[in-house]
């Protein structure tokens, strides 16, 4: 294909108007004033749902297929990538809340949804619509099957391991001083893999996992340990891209720096820097004034900080692989988890 996408995100693509409609038909009963706040979950839903990489609603469909051998057929593909869309729309709920938590500015290329002239605050309880719309799919599409509850079980509980990282994330960003010695290492691996690698990684595969019926723990424990390793690393690649990458292509303006995030990137200078280094990180560091943030971003250079990242980026890719490699339960090939790996490593956005 020249434009490197797949006929899996063409039958993607044309399922997302199906879940549209789906939420946003009013009841025949319903007055005409509620029928407005239909239309505005349409609004909300065709603005901050299907404008990203859709990496984790194709996982979804794409685990579901490598998954389902004799299984398969076009009615549980048609649930599978509704459930696909179920987790972008997860996702678009945490996208507007974080945008608003974070102050930033864009996001996919268009501007944060709390921005919007007519939204503000309003985009606090527009999360808690896309999130009650993920539970409106699970009910309308599995309530009664073998599955349900799995899944009911699945999404509550990483929605709130993700709720907790962020709560972790916050936490460390909001301080009244800049105290670097909150900033650890085991505190990030903590950050990351909550507030990304659960509801990023696992729970796509996880949801696959129970629509074809692979239910047991130790199962899933295996899958994800590996599932959230590919999490962190996607995660400290954001850390990086905020700082490194293209905001053209990114689609989002980095705001970790004036923000105090308590990012992959301070915690390498941190150890890297010399004293010096690190009374200007510190007095420069959480200030949203352009000239302090720049004074940050050149001690990053010349810290070298691209190239030790490069090199994270390619031992953790290695070690991932040779986890793949022990992994030994015959009914998740390895592709799954390798697949996943290959979309992620040396990405830009
Ligand atoms: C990514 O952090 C984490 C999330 C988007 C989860 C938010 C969770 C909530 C419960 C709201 P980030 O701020 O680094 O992401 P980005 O760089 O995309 O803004
Ligand atoms: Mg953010
Ligand atoms: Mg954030
Ligand atoms: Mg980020």
């Amino acid at each position: 294909r020249m434009n490197g996408k797949s006929e899996l995100w063409d039958l993607f693509e044309k399922h997302f108007p199906v879940v549209v409609n789906e939420l946003c038909t009013a009841p025949v009963d319903a007055g005409t004033e509620i029928q407005w706040s239909f239309d505005r979950i349409k609004d909300l839903l065709e603005y901050n749902v299907p404008q990203g990489k859709r990496t984790r609603g194709l996982t979804v469909v794409a685990a579901y297929k490598a998954l389902a051998g004799e299984n398969f057929n076009d009615e549980s593909l048609n649930l599978a990538l509704t459930m696909g869309w179920t987790v972008e729309i997860l996702q678009a709920s945490f996208l507007v809340a974080d945008d608003l938590m974070d102050q930033s500015k864009t996001r996919r290329g268009q501007k944060c949804w709390y921005l919007k002239p007519t939204i503000g605050y309003q985009a606090v309880n527009d999360s808690m619509i896309l999130e009650s719309c993920v539970f409106t799919l699970l009910r309308n599409h599995c309530r009664g099957k073998a599955f349900y509850a799995d899944l009911f079980d699945l999404f509550h509980k990483v929605i709130l391991s993700t709720e907790m990282g962020q709560s972790l994330d916050m936490q460390a960003s909001e301080q009244p001083t800049v105290d670097f010695s909150l900033f650890t290492e085991a505190k990030h691996a903590a950050i990351i893999k909550y507030k990304t690698a659960y509801y990023s990684f696992y729970l796509p595969v996880a949801t696959a996992m129970y629509l074809v019926g692979i239910r047991d723990d130790e199962c899933h424990t295996a899958a994800c340990n590996i599932l959230t390793k590919i999490g962190s690393l996607f995660q400290v690649q954001d850390d990086f891209l905020d700082c490194y990458g293209d905001p053209e292509v990114t689609g989002k303006i980095g705001t970790d720096i004036e923000d105090n995030k308590c990012s992959w990137l301070i915690i390498k200078a941190v150890q890297l820097a010399s004293p010096e280094q690190t009374c200007a990180l510190q007095e420069n560091y959480a200030k949203k004034n352009p000239e302090n943030v720049a004074v940050v971003k050149q001690i990053f250079n010349s810290l070298g900080l691209k190239s030790v990242f490069l090199k994270y980026e390619e031992d953790t890719y290695k070690s991932i692989c040779d986890d793949v490699n022990n992994f030994q339960d015959s009914r998740i090939p390895h592709s799954v988890f390798l697949n996943l790996l290959k979309k992620i490593y040396k990405r830009k956005k």
